[in-house]
Formats: C-alpha cells, sequence, structure tokens
C-alpha cells in the first residue's frame, strides 16, 4: 500500500529521472546504442533502485503508466539529440511483463513515436525471457507488430529464465542480451565462461546479434571479443549516468 500511493505520486510529482548506460560494439568500440534505466529520487527516503520498485508496479500495474512515461521521455531526448546532432546509436528500453500482458504495448509505442517524432529505427525494446516465456504466444503477436515497426528487440537476461530453444526460434528478435550473472565471475568461473560461449555461439548461428551486459574488466571483454561476442555493456565502458553526463559523453571527442 506504501509503495502503490508513494508510487502513484512519483509519477505525479516528477520524481523519477532516466539514465543510459552506453553499449559499445567490440569490433572497433564504435558506440551502437545506450539502455535507458529508470532511477527514482524519493523526497523523504533518497534514490530506490529500480530493482525494489519495479515488482510493486508490475504487481499494481502502475508499471503500465510508469514504461509509457520511461519510453516518452527516452524517445523525446533521443530526438532533441537526433535534431542537434549528437550520434547515440539507439536507445534501448526495458519493458515489463505487465506492459505486454495488458498494456496495449504496440498501440503506446506507435503514439509514443509519432508525438515525438522519433524515426523507430532509433529505438530498441528489451523483454526479458521469463515475461516472453510466460505467455509466448501473445507475446509473439505483439513482438512481431513491433518489429514490423522497425523496432530492434533485444531479449534480455538471456540465460535466467526458462527458455525454450524452439520459442527461440520462433520469436521475431534480433538480439540476445547474456545476463551480467555469467559475466561477473569471468574468467574464475569456468562453467560462466562455458555458458557465455555457447549463447554467443547459439545467438551467431541463429543470426541474432549477441551482447553481453555487467562487463567490469578487461580481461572479460578480451575473452568475449575472443568467443565472437558482438557487443558489451558494463562499468568497464560507463555506469549508467544522468542526462547531463551522457550527454557530456555522446559530444566529447574520441
Ligand atoms: O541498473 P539497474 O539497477 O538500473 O536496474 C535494475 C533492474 O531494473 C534491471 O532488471 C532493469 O531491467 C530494471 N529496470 C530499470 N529501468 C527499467 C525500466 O524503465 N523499466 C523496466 N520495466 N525495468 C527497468
Ligand atoms: O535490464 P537489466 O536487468 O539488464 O539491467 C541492467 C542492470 O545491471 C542495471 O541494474 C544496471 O545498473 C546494472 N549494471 C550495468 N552495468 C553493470 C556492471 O558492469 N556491473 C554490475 N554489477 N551491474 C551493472
Ligand atoms: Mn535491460
Ligand atoms: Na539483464
Amino acid at each position: 500500500i506504501f509503495f502503490k500511493t508513494s508510487l502513484q505520486q512519483a509519477i505525479d510529482k516528477d520524481e523519477f529521472h532516466l539514465n543510459y548506460q552506453p553499449q559499445i560494439r567490440l569490433h572497433d568500440n564504435a558506440l551502437i546504442g545506450m539502455e535507458v534505466l529508470i532511477r527514482w529520487n524519493h523526497p523523504s527516503e533518497g534514490n530506490i533502485p529500480p530493482g525494489k520498485f519495479i515488482p510493486f508496479a508490475e504487481e499494481s500495474n502502475l508499471i503500465i503508466q510508469i514504461g509509457e512515461w520511461v519510453l516518452r521521455t527516452a524517445c523525446f531526448q533521443a530526438k532533441k539529440w537526433l535534431d542537434s546532432g549528437i550520434e547515440f546509436g539507439r536507445i534501448a528500453v526495458n519493458v515489463a511483463g505487465p506492459q505486454i500482458k495488458r498494456g496495449n504495448l504496440v498501440d503506446t509505442i506507435k503514439t509514443v513515436l509519432a508525438e515525438t517524432g522519433l524515426p523507430a529505427r532509433y529505438l530498441e525494446i528489451e523483454v526479458t525471457e521469463s515475461y516472453v516465456m510466460q505467455d509466448a504466444d501473445r507475446a509473439v503477436e505483439q513482438l512481431n507488430e513491433i518489429k514490423a515497426l522497425g523496432i530492434t528487440l533485444a531479449i534480455d537476461d538471456f540465460g535466467t529464465g526458462y527458455s525454450s530453444l524452439s520459442y527461440l526460434k520462433k520469436l521475431p528478435i534480433h538480439k540476445l542480451k547474456i545476463d551480467g550473472s555469467f559475466i561477473r565471475d569471468i574468467p574464475v568461473d569456468t562453467d560462466d565462461m562455458a555458458i557465455s560461449k555457447a549463447v554467443i555461439a547459439l545467438g551467431a548461428s541463429l543470426g541474432l546479434t549477441v551482447i553481453a551486459e555487467g562487463v567490469e574488466t578487461a580481461e572479460q571483454a578480451r575473452f568475449l571479443s575472443h568467443a565472437g561476442c558482438d557487443e558489451v555493456q558494463g562499468y568497464l565502458y560507463s555506469r549508467p549516468i544522468d542526462t547531463g553526463a551522457i550527454e557530456q559523453y555522446l559530444t566529447e571527442p574520441k
């Protein structure tokens, strides 16, 4: 109850803001995009991490409103960068299960793109493996429509859910995102190294781009590069940073 009322207030009182985390292509270090991550600055509690409030937002369906706010704010910002000639690749926005199951995600995306004027090719949507598998038929239907708009689709947290490989073949996706839990203990954990390599090979053979998240060390990046991983994201390159800091990152000479 506490969370429900204060989450509603957070929407009304503009207590959310967005951070951005760069995503880098390994073979030439080019910036290919940025993941959009919500932050909540609570008036008395301070910063509440999304891991603490997103689950409540999902249960109460407030995630549908919050998710729409994230999408609109990120697309609006991206259009501003586009108009100023600031290159950012794409913005990758996380989408939660209820947005697919109960919200009308496809219409929301169409509306937001029309309102902000952001061309669809600058938008990527991340859906988690577990959401997709909960209601795979509906997910496939909606993802097909989203893909048809020209949006890039990524499966987030890949490897942590009970993904069915036969569904992976049917899903209209472009990208697999290897969960950070498989990257964290590289090079100490040889099982994680074997899993990461296998996911990279699986992605390659299905014609998918593979991105690894949670990359913190140069050694992890080297391992992933040798294994044929396409893209990386993690503290090694940049933490998630606010709009001012990402603008500085995007405009500084490389
Ligand atoms: O960086 P981090 O603490 O931001 O994120 C923790 C978790 O919260 C991740 O699983 C991430 O996907 C999720 N998350 C962050 N921002 C959003 C968002 O805008 N929407 C949804 N649905 N999840 C988000
Ligand atoms: O949506 P997703 O579950 O993929 O969210 C990514 C989460 O990982 C966010 O909480 C983000 O802040 C966090 N993160 C991003 N880079 C790193 C990293 O290099 N190390 C760790 N431990 N966490 C990271
Ligand atoms: Mn994500
Ligand atoms: Na993840």
